[in-house]
């Protein structure tokens, strides 16, 4: 049966609960920089690619730095980063995720990642998600992170679906926006004040339900 409609989960922050991570390991550079860089700060980066975290984090500090120098800093965040999550497994998936992911397949609609993440299928690997979705698209496809709508539309496209018959669900305000620019019906998770431009916000992946996909 041909697949009716999709929903689009991005993946740190919605199926696994990254965001502790990316934070101690931007500490690591930050600390180094003497950059005060807070939990609050890390809530912009939700959703932005690697580089642009990093020239965010760096005008937080208000530091330049020479372009050899600010490489060598990604790569070490990363090193921290990867050897965080090499060690997950399925106990961090997220709760609610599997509920929905098997509501989805009893009701023939396909599941899809759409991640600014270049570690995505390294995190799914980890936590044994790989095969659970029909797409996966992730900062390594890309060209725009969020907010720009390209990692989305690329999914709706991979799964030959119409934007208006794909729901993305988000945690990053940077996520919600690319979703709306990219025409689709949006869930937010996580707090209406940050998150308030999607369609639906919920607190997390348990109140999912099929009644909050779009309707097209
Ligand atoms: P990486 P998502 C995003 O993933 C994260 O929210 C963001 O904090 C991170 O900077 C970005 O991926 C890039 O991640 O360094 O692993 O390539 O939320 O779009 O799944
Ligand atoms: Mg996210």
């Amino acid at each position: 049966m041909p697949l009716k409609k999709a929903c689009i989960f991005d993946l740190d922050g919605v199926i696994v609960d990254t965001v502790p991570a990316h934070f101690v390991s931007w500490k690591t550079i930050t600390d180094e920089l003497n950059i005060d860089f807070t939990e609050e700060d890390n809530e912009q980066l939700k959703g932005v690619s690697r580089v642009e975290s990093m020239n965010r984090i760096l005008e937080i500090g208000g530091v330049s730095l020479p372009e050899d120098q600010i490489a060598e800093l990604i790569t070490k965040k990363n090193d921290r980063y990867v050897s965080i999550i090499s060690k997950m497994t399925r106990e961090d998936i997220l709760p609610g995720v599997m509920d929905a992911l098997a509501l989805l397949k009893e009701n023939n609609i396909a599941a899809a990642i759409g991640s600014s993440s270049k570690n995505a299928t390294r995190i799914l690997e980890a936590i044994g998600l790989t095969k659970e979705f029909d797409v996966i698209v992730d900062g390594n496809h890309i060209k725009n992170s969020k907010p720009d709508p390209e990692v989305f539309l690329q999914a709706a496209e991979k799964l030959g679906l119409d934007a208006k018959l794909c729901t993305v669900v988000e945690d990053a305000s940077a996520g919600v926006e690319a979703a709306k620019k990219g025409g689709m019906h949006c869930i937010g998770i996580g707090e209406k004040d940050i998150l308030g431009e999607a369609d639906v916000v919920i607190p997390s992946m348990k109140e999912f339900t099929l009644l909050l996909l779009t309707h097209s």
